[in-house]
């Protein structure tokens, strides 16, 4: 009698295991069903962008906002660095444990990456590199860079810099330059720096000095006036923006000072990079600003390319870089050939 009382207690409680089993089956079940219905199909991207500090910056970020979106099958996760590695940190480690699909990164500077990638490749999660590159010993460490080739932007504008003088009867020796650089240690600054220094050796142009102005306009009118101060010779003003070139060109009026490619006759030229502020391409039409080498942000269709290859499991480029060209504001150069290759000058209309 014993014996079959403890049997069907035995029995009651396996079906009543057997029970709670499957419902909490059920309840993961549910549990998954609702994560995936919050993922739905999407592809969940993670993107740490490193700022808004220029034109460029915005540009970038909205080109990125209008790709990723959900008609377009995905769900963009936006996460602003505000100019700090730091912060840029925290939001990949954010991303890995949101488990997105896609780590998208336009780091503040080159180095500094190697632990937080590493943590996104033991993951499981893909990291493409946007705009500025990063400086890690393994580059296994993130999946491929899409951006500029900063170096050359420089050598473009120092090459045209160079024809004019040329053209325009401009011994080198006459030219006495000064350069306000972007973020230290940012791929767009050292590219461009090393261009301009490479130039004014080989053909012995006065370089003043360098000072950081941090891709902002503020800086570049602040730093300008240091400037000013400092040398009554400054002929050239090489900017690694154009938010800072609008700031070095309220400094040098404010100063009195004639801006124009005219050195020869007393004028203060100024060069520029990016090309997607309306109010430094309006200069270049006034001749305020002599030559932007061109820098393209619209990185979002490129993103979402290689976004698409990974799903299908191809394998994109490493590295690629988007070809650039160079505004003017008239023909006196109308070509250049940098390393051998000869790049269009475009007149904006
Ligand atoms: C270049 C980008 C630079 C832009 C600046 O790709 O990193 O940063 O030239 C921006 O305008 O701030």
């Amino acid at each position: 009698m014993k014996k079959r009382f403890f049997l069907t207690i035995y029995i009651c409680l396996f079906i009543a295991a057997l029970i709670g089993c499957s419902k909490s089956a059920d309840l993961n079940y549910s549990d998954k069903q609702s994560d995936s219905l919050e993922k739905g199909n999407l592809t969940v991207i993670g993107f740490s962008q490193l700022g808004a500090e220029s034109d460029w910056r915005s540009a970038n970020t909205e080109s990125m906002k209008e790709t990723f979106t959900e008609e377009n099958g995905y769900k963009l996760i936006f996460e602003d660095g505000q100019q700090k590695q730091a912060n840029q940190i925290m939001a990949i480690r954010k991303f890995i444990q949101q488990d997105v699909d896609y780590i998208v990164l336009a780091p503040v500077t080159e180095t500094g990456w190697d632990t937080v990638l590493k943590e996104a490749k033991d993951a499981g999660i893909p990291v493409i590199i946007i705009d500025r590159m990063v400086d890690v010993d393994d580059e296994s460490l993130f999946t491929c860079y899409v951006g500029s080739d900063f170096e050359l932007e420089g050598k473009k504008a120092c090459e045209w810099l160079k024809s004019y003088c040329e053209k325009t009867f401009v011994n080198p020796s006459m030219l006495h330059i000064v350069n306000l650089q972007g973020n230290i240690g940012s791929s767009a600054q050292i590219g461009r720096t090393t261009g301009l220094r490479k130039y004014a050796y080989e053909n012995h142009w006065d370089l003043l000095e360098e000072v950081p102005a941090d891709f902002t306009q503020t800086k570049g009118r602040e730093e300008m006036r240091k400037l000013l101060k400092k040398y009554d010779n400054i002929n050239v003003v090489y900017c690694e923006n154009d938010n800072e070139a609008l700031g070095a060109i309220e400094a040098l009026e404010e100063a009195g000072k004639m801006i124009g490619p005219n050195i020869r006759y007393g004028e203060v030229m100024v060069i520029s990079f990016d090309g997607i502020n309306e109010e430094a391409r309006q200069c270049v039409r006034e001749n305020k600003i002599s030559c932007i080498a061109e820098c393209n942000p619209l990185h979002g269709p490129r993103v979402q390319t290689i976004i698409e290859m990974l799903e299908l499991g191809k394998t994109p480029m490493k590295h690629s870089n988007v070809s650039e060209g160079i505004y003017v504001h008239d023909l006196i150069v109308d070509k250049i050939r940098v390393d051998s290759i000869e790049y269009p000058v475009t007149i904006l209309k």
